[in-house]
């Protein structure tokens, strides 16, 4: 094992890789900007280096910055967490010939990943399902691009190679808008992430975002941690998730699973990753794969009892998975609330000075969250300051114990979207489970105030 890990991020998941450290008996060195010298976690650090100002690119997204402070203070590895730089192929590259241990997939898995075209063929190799479209990258001539468009079957999405998680794409519905539509996501592709290469997919009307939890050794073993269903989303960034997903048969789960163990086994993959799919009547459509550890991972370690962090370091330090496929089943129920330093209905970002956060507890509550009493919630990063987590024997379980866990939640001093999550877990359609992707959107414009 390590001795010591330089944990390259900041928020919620910096203490979460912290606390990941102790347990372990790891060392952990924390990295903050100018405007995170008082997050919990640097307060909290034997060893915490500053990396630059307040500003991402200057900071958390400085390369050099970050693998001087691992030479400085010795770290044997490096864990990007989430965002930033966590899924950046030529960092992982930089880490490694560096001398340090990306706690990660491979450079290589990061950039086929990454190229959603390239994810998608090496998925259609390893025999996942993915959604009917074009095979590969579209062609330039609107003649073909007509007649992929018109097998296809309309509506078809364009999207961009370079794009994932909702950026760079394009529904369209007929014929008579397709090139037009192509030449344009091309043209914002290009712009927006150097690369114009975008391919065609059959567009899916309504359906469910469920994703697929893996975690593999450098041994060729991997093993699949169920399923997350993160249709509660606005603008493609999510607000609640759960798992099991409601109402899919476990069965089902278990083949795709099977398909994306399988997949991992065959492209060598190592670490945590995730397979998004899109479910609708019945059947799974891969759509992407995230290489990094999740925001919502903590309902998936609450139903699996698997420390997805911890395990994530222990494979990177060469150890074998401790657990085998056999010894995963899936307990009870677990939902995840992302708390957010904004206005609850407009949206708005509200960042400032905490002036009071207690946080709810008793049995099946989990938060987790680097804010405190008098913490000054800085304006330049993402507004997410914390996650509140349940668990319950039953979904309804889990549901009681977060109407009344966010009941006893109190934030004052700046705004959160707390108000709005207590208003969806006691919403009718929600607790029925099994809404789709567009639900809260429509929800919210209903709700308008
Ligand atoms: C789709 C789709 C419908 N059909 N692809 C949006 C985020 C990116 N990961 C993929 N996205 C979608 N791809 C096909 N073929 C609908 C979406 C989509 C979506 C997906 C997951 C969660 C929320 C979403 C909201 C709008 C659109």
């Amino acid at each position: 094992m390590f001795k010591k890990i330089l944990v390259a991020n900041r928020g919620e998941i910096a203490l979460r890789i912290q606390r990941a450290c102790r347990e372990l008996g790891v060392k952990a060195v924390m990295v903050y900007s100018e405007a995170d010298k008082e997050a919990k976690y640097v307060k909290l650090a034997e060893e915490a280096v500053c990396i630059g100002p307040a500003a991402s690119p200057l900071s958390y997204l400085n390369m050099p910055a970050i693998i001087s402070a691992a030479e400085v203070t010795d770290a044997e590895a490096i864990h990007p967490g989430y965002g930033f730089l966590s899924e950046n192929a030529d960092f992982a590259e930089r880490v490694e010939k560096s001398g340090f241990q990306f706690i990660g997939p491979t450079p290589e898995s990061i950039r086929i990943m990454g190229d959603k075209v390239s994810a998608k063929q090496a998925m259609i190799r390893a025999g996942v399902p993915c959604v009917p479209g074009s095979e590969g990258e579209l062609p330039d001539d609107p003649v073909q691009i007509r007649r992929i468009a018109k097998a296809v079957g309309y509506p078809v999405i364009i999207k961009a190679a370079g794009g994932g998680g909702g950026r760079g794409m394009r529904v369209v519905h007929t014929e008579a808008a397709l090139v037009n539509a192509v030449q344009m996501t091309k043209a914002e592709a290009g712009a927006a992430f150097g690369n114009p290469a975008v391919y065609m997919e059959k567009f899916l009307q309504n359906p469910r975002h469920v994703e697929i939890q893996i975690m593999a050794d450098k041994h060729r073993n991997a093993v699949y941690l169920g399923e997350r269903d993160c249709s509660m989303q606005r603008r493609h960034q999510k607000v609640i998730e759960e798992a099991p997903a409601p109402g899919i048969p476990r069965k089902l789960i278990d083949k795709i699973g099977e398909r994306c163990v399988a997949a991992c086994k065959k492209i060598n993959y190592r670490g945590a990753g995730t397979f998004e799919f899109l479910y609708e009547n019945g059947e799974f459509y891969f759509i992407e794969m995230n290489t990094r550890v999740q925001v919502e991972h903590p309902v998936t370690e609450w139903v699996t009892g698997v420390d997805i962090v911890k395990t994530q370091i222990m494979v990177a330090a060469g150890e074998r998975l401790p657990f085998t496929q056999k010894q995963i089943q899936i307990r009870g129920h677990a939902i995840e609330c992302r708390i957010n330093a904004e206005d609850p209905f407009k949206f708005t970002p509200s960042p400032g000075r905490v002036t009071s956060w207690h946080m709810p507890g008793g049995p099946g509550v989990r938060v987790d969250s680097h804010v405190y009493n008098n913490y000054f919630v800085p304006p330049n990063y993402d507004s997410m300051i914390g996650k509140l987590i349940v668990h319950g024997d039953t979904r309804e379980q889990a549901l009681a114990r977060m109407q009344t866990a966010l009941n006893e939640t109190v934030i004052e001093g700046i705004n959160t979207n707390v108000p709005l999550h207590r208003e969806l877990m006691v919403d009718a359609k929600f607790m029925q489970g099994g809404t789709n992707i567009h639900y809260l959107e429509h929800w919210l414009s209903q709700h308008k105030r």
